[in-house]
């Protein structure tokens, strides 16, 4: 590999295909700040088809908890991502559907997703959903997850849509949690090979959830399900006789669009709740001037519906702007690890998003696979999840994008609906490993732990200084976690729960998490969601869980579990704990390493110290800092002595 450069100037080619240039940037930036009501509005008008104009372009105070854009205006999102298209682009296509095998593909018009939509926000209302009604979505990666999201918001249904690889606890919460009386799912999902059984995973989650009235079942691999005809619903038969039309329900820009959870540092996860109007204008902003799509080109984000970067950049913010957006099921290995060059060959796609730990994994099988693909028809990169290294970051840019693409490296977050940091492609410098600078209205600030803000040159903490359009507006069923999590730390500001530092240049680096939040291969999982699913298992007296550095990863699970006394210690039920926690939660969420700890390092008052466990599990004992104000500070001892060393 090349000595690693640190800067790479704007290319020509991507100034010469911008919508955005350095000075662009720079005056649409400074509008942004000092006149953010007259540049929204123009924003809001030149991005989004509205029933009726708004009352109040921005009304916030963080201190009252309280964002809001757009209010009074009426629009309906479905109709933004469909129906104003057809004029123009009816036979267009929408979607780009690639199945898990390769040659199971797809290709859906605009016209035809008006029609699946309208169908299946016609079978919605058959079931009795109305306006404001909560509708869960657990899917496999294909179309019809799309059509499922695209028919709520159609008929003002708010949707909660659960990643494909939770399992019985997540969903059952999640359902609990919003209230949804009906679930959208699939007979099972394919991914690299592997059956998912995910009607069997609801059909086990609903035993819990007496309320749910509707299970509609879209049928994937056609696989054998128990069937209950009081509860479940056939997709495809269902829709067949239904009318391809559905009036969208106008709806006002505060209303809810979405909720999606996110795990936190503590407690049950948070149902991020974000609204029609400053969701939708942030999300198709950002997807064209971030990816600087033009029209006709092929957009590929390979993340997974069930998390935010799938609701933003595959379906909401691309289909806002009537682009082509490409559906992946499968994974980048399977057939082989070729997959994702494979399928950017065969469809020639211009823009390509993806997350460093797929990179990372990709890298280490060397560069023939990517080598093998005629990749010419792409332009643009992009990647976003969690840091880069610049080893990843290099081989991203010179082995897949020939040295001749820019790559944008944006930082953002459930709660923050679209992206925040980035180095515009045509108007910023590149800095490996450095996400850039802030989109339009938006204003970082770094934070000592005092509440200071740091000038210059500083690192610290990740604040935000106002609103933007896109950012979310409250927890579901819970207003005051939304105050708690974010806007009490620095009153008046809003905290990411991310460390930077901003260098001489005015480019922002990301340090990672403050808090106890993981991000395992991208995935965001809070350390006490996988506590609570070891403390399930009748063996498990107590469990705290910690990341450490993984190489592909980026973050692996340790965890430290205390047995009730009527356990014992061994391999097998290390193995059946690890087992255990995938059935609760999710394959993803396994522990890497499970720790015996007879006893764990507390605070007299009770508290765990995470801090000495991270410490442990990172090989790093020469720091484990004071242990003195322990409780019984023997436990660190045994710890340290049987710690795993990986
Ligand atoms: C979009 C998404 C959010 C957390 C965030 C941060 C990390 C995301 C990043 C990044 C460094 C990037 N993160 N993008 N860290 N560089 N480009 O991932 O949302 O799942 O809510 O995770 O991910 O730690 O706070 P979400």
């Amino acid at each position: 590999m090349k000595e690693l450069q640190s800067r790479y100037p704007v290319s020509q080619r991507a100034k010469a295909n911008t919508h955005v240039d350095a000075g662009a940037y720079e005056a649409m930036y400074r509008q942004s700040i000092e006149q953010p009501d007259v540049f929204w509005a123009q924003q809001a008008e030149k991005f989004i088809d509205w029933y009726q104009p708004w009352e109040q372009v921005s009304s916030v105070n963080f201190k009252e908890s309280q964002v809001s854009w757009f209010a009074g205006g009426k629009l309906n999102v479905s109709y933004n991502c469909i129906d104003r298209h057809l004029a123009n682009k009816a036979n267009d296509i929408a979607v780009i559907f690639e199945g898990d095998e390769p040659g199971d593909d797809d290709k859906v018009t605009y016209q035809q997703l008006h029609d699946h939509v309208c169908r299946f926000a016609n079978l919605l209302k058959q079931r009795g959903v109305k306006k404001g009604d909560r509708v869960c979505i657990y899917m496999p990666m294909i179309p019809e997850v799309g059509y499922a999201m695209l028919a709520c918001a159609r008929i003002g249904a708010v949707h909660s849509v659960v990643f494909g690889g939770f399992s019985t606890e997540s969903i059952k919460a999640r359902v609990l949690d919003a209230d949804c009386r009906v679930v959208i799912t699939a007979d099972e999902s394919v991914r690299g090979g592997k059956r998912i059984p995910l009607k069997a995973n609801v059909d086990e989650a609903l035993k819990d959830c007496p309320d749910v009235h509707s299970v509609i079942v879209v049928e994937r691999t056609g696989a054998d399900v128990h069937w209950n005809p009081e509860l479940d619903v056939k997709y495809a038969e269902s829709v067949a006789n239904l009318p391809a039309v559905c009036e969208p329900e106008q709806m006002d820009a505060e209303d809810p669009l979405f909720v999606l959870y996110t795990s936190g540092s503590t407690g049950k996860p948070k149902g991020v709740l974000h609204t029609c109007g400053g969701y939708l204008l942030y999300a198709a902003m950002t997807h064209k001037y971030v990816f600087d799509y033009q029209e006709g080109e092929i957009y590929w984000c390979t993340a997974d519906a069930g998390w935010v970067t799938g609701h933003s950049y595959i379906f909401y913010g691309p289909l806002a702007n009537g682009a082509t957006t490409l559906v992946f099921e499968g994974v980048p290995t399977y057939p082989d690890a070729g997959r994702f060059w494979q399928v950017c060959e065969k469809h020639k796609v211009n823009i390509f998003y993806t997350a460093p730990t797929a990179l990372r994994a990709l890298m280490g099988l060397g560069d023939e696979l990517v080598e093998q693909a005629d990749l010419s028809s792409i332009r643009l990169l992009g990647t976003v999840g969690e840091p880069i290294n610049p080893e990843a970051w290099h081989w991203y840019y010179e082995i897949v994008g020939k040295e001749n693409c820019p790559i944008v490296d944006t930082w953002w977050q459930t709660e923050t609906g679209g992206i925040l940091l980035t180095s515009l492609p045509g108007a910023v410098d590149m800095k490996p490993g450095a996400t850039g600078k802030p989109f339009f209205g938006v204003e970082p600030a770094i934070f000592d732990k005092e509440g200071n803000e740091l000038e210059g040159e500083a690192e610290g903490l990740l604040m935000m200084k106002g609103s933007w359009p896109g950012q979310m507006r409250t927890v579901y069923g819970d207003h005051q976690r939304f105050y708690d999590t974010y806007l009490s730390q620095y009153p008046g500001n809003y905290f990411t729960g991310d460390g930077a530092k901003r260098d001489a240049d005015g480019f922002y680096w990301i340090t990672g998490r403050v808090d106890d939040v993981l991000n395992v291969s991208g995935h965001r999982l809070g350390t006490a969601e996988i506590e609570s699913a070891l403390v399930l298992h009748p063996a498990v007296a107590e469990a705290a869980v910690v990341g450490y550095p993984h190489d592909i990863k980026g973050q692996g699970i340790y965890a430290y579990v205390t047995l009730m006394g009527s356990a014992s210690e061994s391999d097998t039920l290390q193995g059946e704990l690890t087992e255990f926690v995938a059935k609760e939660l999710g394959r993803f969420a396994k522990p890497d390493y499970i720790q015996w700890a007879p006893g764990l390092p507390k605070t007299r008052s009770g508290k765990i110290m995470r801090r000495i466990l991270r410490k442990i599990a990172e090989n790093e004992m020469e720091s484990l800092g004071d242990t003195s104000t322990l409780a019984d500070p023997s436990v660190v001892d045994h710890l340290v002595t049987n710690r795993i060393v990986k």
